[in-house]
């Protein structure tokens, strides 16, 4: 341990030493660690026997480390349970590891650790029609409201009618796109007390609204459905397929929930093989799991998780509602501001960090987003499932990064361009079940960012499209370039909605390569609306500049490859194996067999 210079450095130093000589632990050779268990108490040194409750107080203790300048790697080893986060858990420069040493959080061995941004609802009371029941006092004071349910580790469904898509279409939407009528009738009066949705699929997005009023022949929304100016494939029109969420008495399947506010009762109507005292119901109270937020002068550095489940993010309703436009981005109408949904985990100016052998679960916006300033991480290994948006997203722009002076902000790109995230990697994840509130979300996006890499990921079990790159509607360039896809397995993607592919490109990437990727199972629903086909890949407006290579692409609802406002030309093509016969090549079996992860994922996901 060096010698410190101020007053503090040596209280920290003299602290650990006596830890050390106490417990004979820590520091040792090469890394300091600190132990969290359930059974801990913050009060405690944070010693493998003495351990703390929270990965709040080992943060405070690791903070205080890194003050006076870090001589080894530090780990926080956490014991097996379920933390709850009070609230969004966040990191900034003071909990930076350097260029040298690292700081990790990460679960003992075999030890199974959730951060949590739920609560944990205690036992159901069966109820006269068999349905179980909750109160909640909070719910019933006015002090939370949740739309998500999760139930034994298993999304539990928003009560809806009717219970399939595709049942329910619009027959009139008025001039406000605000009042509508249906293709068969409606018994609900009383909409306007239920926190009642009502849900329009559009082409390749949703518009959610929440419904204030009705008759026998008409809803009404508190805000129009659709990102308007665009014209109907975005827009609530005649003929649109749709449905309504969350009633009392749109309870009549198992799995189904509804959340009554004034009285803060919870009811579920329980799976075959549930018990009511075991089937455990959490739902979310935060909307913000994490924060890792550096800032320009001092990025965070080499901060890792590793072993951690993320779960229990909720997505309550914007007051705008939820227009779609593309990709989990959303407004009100085309000359208006774009926005992006919010992600669970928010990292900015973070450099050489890591996510791995992590569990993203149960969260209700997009789960994990790189913004500005971020450089050199790294997501692997790890799992991300039952997502409301989109599952990682780079590029992201939630905060006042937009160069809004364009008169088109929907493709703004970042006003400094030194915040462009660079050499972020995503590779050897399972991405699956996105987009479930969000349902144009997509698995990985990536755009206004350069040399991304998306390697080995198995992307599936998808409404929309898997992976999505570019996010501008022409040949101008952007600072999104430089991206690498390759040997991904993709497929059962773009299930609900339509005009997407397995991979989604828009506007010029020079530098890109798409390449040995096996894409097949692409969907197109009885319900899908509108005339575009779904494609194993999709070359979206202004796609320019990138490398085709050694793609499989087959089983695929539209041809393997569509092009839109792009053509082959302005590409270069090498080796790829379109269509079923051609894929059964030697060469093309090899891509096969290599696309998606190489390691080895816990068993719990495969
Ligand atoms: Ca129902």
């Amino acid at each position: 341990m060096q010698v410190f210079a101020s007053s503090a450095r040596i209280r920290i130093g003299t602290m650990l030493f006596v830890i050390c000589l106490t417990f004979s632990c820590s520091p040792i050779q090469g890394q300091v660690e600190f132990h969290v268990a359930i059974q801990g108490h913050d009060d405690n040194p944070g010693t493998r026997q003495s351990p703390f409750r929270t990965p709040q107080r080992a943060q405070s203790q690791v903070r205080d480390l890194a003050a006076v300048g870090l001589t080894d790697n530090v780990v926080v080893i956490i014991q097996e349970g379920v933390y709850d986060l009070p609230q969004t858990f966040k990191f900034d420069s003071r909990d930076s590891g350097t260029d040298r040493f690292s700081i990790t959080y990460q679960s003992a061995p075999q030890a199974k650790v959730i951060w949590s941004g739920g609560s944990s609802l205690g036992k159901w009371q069966p109820n006269q029609e068999g349905h179980w029941e909750i109160q909640l006092a909070a719910v019933k004071a006015g002090d939370w409201f949740f739309r998500q349910l999760v139930v034994e580790d298993q999304r539990a469904t928003r009560s809806r009618w009717p219970n399939n898509d595709g049942l329910l279409h619009l027959q009139t939407v008025d001039e406000t796109v605000k009042k509508f009528s249906f293709d068969q009738p409606l018994e609900l009066t009383d909409p306007a007390d239920h926190n009642t949705e009502l849900v329009v699929f559009g082409n390749w997005s949703i518009s959610r609204a929440k419904v204030i009023a009705a008759d026998a022949d008409h809803y009404k929304t508190a805000t129009a459905m659709g990102w308007l100016g665009h014209g109907p494939m975005t827009t609530a029109s005649p003929g649109k397929p749709a449905y309504l969420e969350h009633h009392r008495d749109f309870l009549d399947q198992p799995g189904e929930w509804y959340l009554d506010s004034p009285t803060g009762t919870l009811t579920y109507i329980p799976l075959a093989d549930q018990n009511p005292q075991t089937a455990i119901g959490v739902a979310p109270r935060l909307s913000r799991l994490l924060e890792i937020q550096g800032t320009p002068e001092k990025a965070i550095r080499n901060l890792r998780f590793a072993g951690i489940c993320f779960a229990h993010c909720g997505f309550p309703l914007p007051n705008i509602g939820y227009n779609e436009i593309q990709a989990s981005h959303f407004g009100t109408q085309v000359d208006a501001r774009t926005l992006v949904q919010s992600v669970a985990i928010e990292c900015t100016y973070a450099t050489e960090c890591q996510f791995v052998n992590c569990r993203f679960a149960h969260l209700n916006n997009s789960a994990l987003g790189f913004g500005g300033g971020c450089r050199d991480n790294l997501v692997t290994d790890s799992t991300f499932e039952d997502i409301g948006g989109s599952g990682i997203i780079i590029g992201w722009r939630g905060k006042a990064e937009l160069d809004n002076t364009r008169a088109a902000n929907l493709a703004a790109d970042w006003r400094n361009p030194r915040d462009t995230p660079e050499r972020t990697t995503i590779s050897n994840c399972i991405v699956r079940r996105c987009g479930n509130d969000g349902i144009g979300g997509v698995g990985i996006f990536a755009a206004f960012s350069n040399h991304t890499r998306i390697a080995h990921n198995r992307v599936y079990d998808l409404p929309y499209s898997g992976i999505s790159i570019g996010f501008r509607w022409s040949k101008e360039p952007t600072s999104q370039k430089n991206c690498i896809v390759e040997n991904n397995h993709i497929f059962d993607v773009v299930q609900k909605l339509a005009d997407g592919g397995g991979i989604y490109t828009l506007g010029r990437q020079p530098g890109t390569t798409i390449r040995n990727n096996y894409i097949h199972d692409v969907k197109r629903s009885e319900f899908a609306h509108g005339g575009a086909p779904n494609n194993g890949i999709f070359i979206d407006q202004g796609s320019t500049d990138f490398l085709f290579e050694s793609n499989v692409i087959c089983a695929t609802s539209g041809d393997p490859i569509r092009f839109n406002q792009s053509e082959k030309g302005w590409h270069r093509w090498e080796d790829n194996y379109l269509g079923d016969l051609e894929s059964k090549t030697l060469k093309a079996k090899k891509i096969i067999q290599q696309a998606g992860p190489t390691s080895s994922l816990p068993s719990r996901d495969r």
